[in-house]
């Protein structure tokens, strides 16, 4: 073992409060993409294992919804306590299985303690509403009630905020939880069920099956007793999820991804836009749905905003996310490499301009890991591919606008609809793209990426199907309506006829 915060050889499933082997015996190595160093094996489970997992959760489930919500919240209240207590040891092992630079891997730890403490508040709330009744001596209200088994299916990028954001609320709700990491980052789950287990958590109310997407995944939407499937990954993956869950009649909630643009006006501080840009393009190298990949620049400021970023970007440092002076950490493995470094050839032959970056860097201290160079296109036209596709790297594409009417128009025109911002000092510029930008999620004088986890998290179009993750919307995700009328006069009153 390369390293003493990871004591295991191999990771096991979490099914029933019991920690087990996956019935195929076999796993894949979990590899540190700054080195290419193996950390440790996950297993690659089976339907069989999925199948325990259900029963498990099933039959905890029915208890769980039994136990007050203030009360199960104190878990989550527990939970946020060891996450915080924890929050060093679970940034580095960030860092290592992910890539992502230490600071950034804080606050995204930091992200999962905000919602444990966020949703263990639910608890006290899981509001519903309580209505007049149109007839004389009845009480109407409406409660939420859990669905029962949940599925989650969560990535590599975020892997502990995303998982926190779907887990949190499902269990609060009363819900037990199957759920599918991504194999490239195990041990963020692993560490999270740890969490639970030792938070006191009822077992069977939290499963962990490690595996593909192809035999996990795929199990978990056959499962009938899983009643929704929460998942955040590709719009590929997502839309045959959606297709089988339709099928099925089994509520889906999708989060697939992004193509953000900054769009900077021309009467924005440059300096700020520049910083924002930084953040949140080359942020994570680029490996976030709500990543910044399209710069939509005003024409009279596009020359002084290149030479800015230019002169920024030359300053970035790269390198292993553990090393504190390092600002761009790796791309996740070979296949992220390989995808973003396709993307040079398809802007170049588009007749982009690459003014920086464009390529994989191998030499020295780069060799081992997988890095890519933080890249600038110029030049670029709305309809060119890497104006288009999600590139999930750090790359970006300047286009040349003439107006905000053209900016805005030119940022909806995409497949996507995650995330946007505009830099500007005009308040009417705010309003009127606050209005018109097609997204979820709307900055002002901020990049692309910082959502807060008490807001709604997600997009319209090619992004999702209309849910939302984190914020009171989760809970909508993860609970049913039920109206409950009660009629204490004493005889039959017809709605609508015994009306007065
Ligand atoms: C993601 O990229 O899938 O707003 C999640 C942000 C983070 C979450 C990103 N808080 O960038």
């Amino acid at each position: 073992m390369s390293n003493s915060l990871l004591k295991e050889e191999r990771l096991k499933n979490f099914i029933n409060g019991e920690w087990v082997d996956s019935t195929s015996g076999n796993a894949a190595p979990v590899i540190n993409p700054a080195n290419q160093l193996v950390l440790t094996n996950v297993p690659l489970s089976l339907a069989e294992d999925v199948g325990r997992a259900v029963q498990a959760a099933k039959a905890a489930q029915k208890q769980w919804a039994l136990i007050p919500a203030p009360q199960r919240a104190e878990v989550l209240y527990r939970v946020g306590y060891l996450m915080k207590e924890r929050k060093e040891e679970l940034s580095k092992l960030l860092t290592m299985e992910n890539g992502k630079v230490l600071e950034e891997a804080r606050g995204e730890v930091q992200e999962g303690i905000d919602m444990a403490f966020y949703m263990a508040g639910e608890g006290r709330r899981l509001f519903g509403q309580t209505t007049p009744s149109e007839l004389k001596d009845k009480f109407a209200m409406s409660v939420r009630a859990p669905v029962g088994v949940v599925g989650i299916i969560t990535p590599w990028n975020f892997p502990i905020a995303i998982a926190t954001w779907k887990s949190f609320p499902a269990i609060v709700a009363g819900n037990a939880v199957v759920w599918k990491p991504a194999t490239e980052t195990p041990i963020m789950a692993y560490e999270l069920a740890k969490i639970f287990e030792e938070a006191g958590l009822p077992k069977g109310v939290l499963n962990v099956v490690f595996g593909s997407g192809a035999i996990v995944g795929e199990a978990m939407v056959e499962q009938d007793d899983i009643r929704v499937i929460s998942f955040t990954g590709s719009n590929e993956v997502g839309r045959i999820i959606a297709a089988k869950c339709g099928a099925k009649l089994k509520k889906v909630s999708l989060e697939m991804g992004g193509k953000n643009a900054v769009i900077v006006m021309e009467d924005a501080d440059l300096e700020l836009a520049v910083e924002g840009i930084l953040w949140s393009a080359f942020g994570t190298s680029g490996q976030r749905c709500t990543a910044c990949s399209r710069v939509i620049v005003h024409e009279d400021v596009k020359d002084a905003l290149e030479e800015r970023l230019l002169a920024e970007m030359a300053k970035l440092t790269i390198g292993d996310g553990l090393d504190e002076s390092v600002k761009v950490g790796p791309i996740i493995n070979q296949a992220g490499l390989e995808k973003i470094n396709k993307y040079m050839e398809i802007g170049k032959k588009e007749g982009a301009t690459l003014l920086a970056g464009g390529y994989v860097m191998k030499e020295g201290e780069f060799a081992n890991g997988w890095y890519f160079a933080p890249t600038l296109f110029t030049d670029v036209t709305p309809q060119m591919r890497i104006a288009q596709e999600e590139i999930f790297g750090p790359v970006v594409s300047l286009i040349p606008v003439k107006s905000l009417e053209e900016a805005i128009e030119v940022n909806n025109h995409v497949e996507f609809g995650l995330s946007s911002s505009i830099f500007t000092t005009n308040a009417n510029n705010v309003f009127t793209a606050a209005r018109d930008l097609d997204t979820g999620i709307v900055y002002v004088n901020a990049g692309t990426t910082g959502a807060e986890i008490h807001l709604p998290f997600g997009g319209t179009k090619g992004t999702g199907n209309g849910h939302r993750d984190s914020g009171v919307a989760a809970l909508d995700v993860f609970t049913e309506w039920k109206a409950v009328y009660v009629d204490y006069s004493g005889k039959l009153q017809r709605a609508q006829i015994d009306v007065e």
